[in-house]
């Protein structure tokens, strides 16, 4: 019985992500609740849920075999997703990474090379090597390829933990429908990401979505989101008529929302440059558009006062491939619109993964949503840990099939701070011992003393070895 509540809890950190939860849709009941990446995902948690009884279940009848085959179905789907859309990106990073432990240069410098060459950034590249070297200073260890790929993990991680990548979703007092406002320039895959996630928010989430099409300006826009809509069976409010300017169509999208209570508005744009000054001021336009019908509070005029607290997501979404060239407008519409968080679409196709950590770093904004694929399926939560594995070819998600190795790989990690705080004690109670230790010549050591204890997993498939606008209602199983 032991092992089972032990693998029980196992199973509740793999399937949730340590993610802690968060406010709910008020279309859910709370007494399901669970901590998990999209906790407003009803119906995932109750899989989970039930895949946890029936883990326990079978486990209680001897049947353990059984009971982590359902574990391994469930988490299955979800590192394949990391494994197969991060396998340009990592298998570039490894074979870099194996040439450090075979080249003659200075390990270090060439280890920050690698590093910014696979997008993840200066601070985070330095904070790598920093780390590296001060496991280095005053021991006599030979640091191997786990040492070194369990700092990056851990950095990885730590760093993108940081943020919160849960989306945010209206909580039950507000009374007004969550609205998701997604942006971004020509081609990054917005509409298709409006057309996953409405998909995923009406099947995981059971909500009543609607979706506003607010990009008037390419031919064949709306008629794109129109099939999405289909495909999701979620409805649509289309420009009319009446209402044929974006910030119009997104007026009568609320007004419909509101009295057919939506849970859930998704509000697509159209592609911009950030350098087009008119339409980024349209996007001002439409956040005080929604700001203004969702104001909860009317001033000494009797106007209403913008509500900040809307639109509850502001997420801008890049395609992965440009890596940090997206900076730039990124950071134009994070001062001007104000951003809440990134969607990382085409993963499967870019060798730049890496970007999602420099960009998500530089513009201070977590990583909510990543596109691995063209497909309804292919839009997956964003979570650190799995992301840090798929690029370092780490267990499942990286495509190994190495089930502890992340876990080895963090205590290992523990392994090496924990020498470290010892070293440095001994040299506060006793100077004269520490320096013989730190007399041992660190930039020799850089060549010399990283061993090669095992080659850097790489992925195995690959050939290196590395006003009233038509609002229309869509047949929806609720
Ligand atoms: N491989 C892959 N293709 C994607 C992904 N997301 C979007 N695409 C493709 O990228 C192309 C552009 O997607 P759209 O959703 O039309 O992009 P958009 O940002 O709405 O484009 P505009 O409305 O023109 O600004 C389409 O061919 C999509 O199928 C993804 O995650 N992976
Ligand atoms: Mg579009």
């Amino acid at each position: 019985m032991k092992t089972s509540t032990t693998l029980v809890s196992l199973v509740v950190c793999l399937t949730h992500g340590f993610v802690p939860s968060q406010p709910r849709s008020s279309s859910l009941s709370p007494s399901t609740e669970l901590p998990m990446v999209f906790d407003f995902f009803k119906k995932r948690s109750e899989e989970g849920l039930d895949q946890l009884s029936r883990f326990s279940d079978a486990a209680s009848k001897g049947e353990l075999g059984k009971g982590l085959a359902d574990l391994a179905s469930y988490t299955r789907e979800s590192n394949e997703a990391f494994a197969t859309g991060l396998a340009k990106s990592r298998n570039r990073l490894l074979s870099d990474l194996e040439g450090l432990f075979t080249g003659s240069g200075d390990i270090l410098e060439d280890l920050q090379d690698i590093l910014l060459q696979a997008d993840l950034g200066m601070m985070t590249s330095e904070d790598i090597v920093e780390e590296v070297k001060s496991f280095r200073e005053g021991s006599t260890k030979f640091l191997s390829r786990d040492d070194l790929k369990s700092v990056m993990r851990g950095k990885l991680i730590e760093i993108l933990e940081f943020r919160n990548s849960t989306i945010r979703f209206a909580e039950d007092n507000e009374a007004i429908p969550t609205v998701l406002f997604i942006l971004g320039a020509n081609g990054m895959g917005k509409t298709t990401t409006i057309g996953k996630l409405a998909y995923r928010l009406r099947n995981e989430g059971e909500q009543k979505v609607l979706l506003a099409a607010c990009d008037t300006f390419r031919a064949g826009a709306v008629d794109q989101l129109k099939q999405w809509a289909d495909r999701a069976e979620v409805d649509i409010c289309e420009p009319s008529e009446n209402a044929k300017s974006p910030a119009a169509v997104l007026y009568s999208a609320l007004e419909t929302a509101i009295a057919g209570g939506y849970d859930t508005l998704l509000v697509d744009t159209s592609g911009r440059l950030s350098n087009n000054d008119a339409l980024t001021a349209e996007l001002v336009k439409m956040k005080k558009v929604i700001q203004k019908r969702l104001s909860m509070q009317r001033d000494e005029n009797d106007k209403p006062v913008l509500n900040q607290d809307v639109p509850h997501e502001s997420l801008l979404v890049l395609d992965a491939a440009q890596g940090r060239m997206a900076l730039d407008s990124a950071k134009v519409w994070n001062k001007e619109v104000g951003l809440t968080g990134l969607v990382l679409t085409k993963l499967d196709g870019s060798a730049r993964g890496g970007s999602v950590v420099s960009i998500s770093r530089e513009l201070d904004l977590p990583v909510k949503l990543i596109g691995v694929g063209e497909g309804i399926n292919d839009l997956r939560d964003f979570e650190p840990e799995r992301f840090a594995d798929g690029l370092l070819g780490i267990g499942a998600a990286g495509g190994t099939s190495s089930a502890n190795e992340g876990t080895f790989l963090a205590a290992r990690l523990e392994g090496l701070r924990k020498e470290r705080s010892e070293r440095a004690a001994i040299k506060v109670e006793d100077p004269k011992k520490s320096e013989t230790s730190a007399g041992i010549d660190t930039s020799a050591v850089n060549k010399a003393v990283i061993q090669a204890t095992a080659p850097l997993s790489t992925n195995p498939g690959s050939s290196k070895n590395r006003k009233k606008s038509k609002c229309k209602k869509n047949k929806r199983k609720r």
